[in-house]
């Protein structure tokens, strides 16, 4: 067997080393009271009041915000942890990962 059969591509090779990083994505609404938003990106992305406020209000007035990126089982169980926060508490907030670039 000859080197070609095993050997991975440059581009296979650079993903093994280093997993695709993902975006978690705050999404704005008209329904969540602020303070709330605040909340829980300080309780599950251990942020500073001044740091949540300022990601809430970017997504308050642009829509969406980038929260965090990092890798993808860490975003997908943090954007869980954040939606099932709200709708215990009966609000429609979201979040939701997408892979960086
Ligand atoms: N727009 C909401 C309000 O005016 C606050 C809010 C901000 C909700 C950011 C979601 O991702 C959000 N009460």
């Amino acid at each position: 067997m000859s080197n070609k059969d095993t050997a991975v591509s440059p581009k296979a090779a650079a993903k093994l080393q280093r997993p695709r990083l993902y975006k978690v994505i705050l999404i704005n609404d008209d329904y969540t009271p602020r303070e709330f938003v605040i909340l829980v990106l300080r309780a599950v992305f251990r942020m500073s009041e001044d740091a949540g406020y300022r990601v809430m209000m970017t997504a308050h007035k642009m829509g969406t915000c980038v929260v965090v990126v990092c890798a993808r089982d860490i975003a997908e169980t943090k954007a869980t942890e954040a939606v099932d926060l709200a709708k215990e508490a009966g609000f429609p907030l979201l979040f939701t990962t997408e892979p960086e670039g």
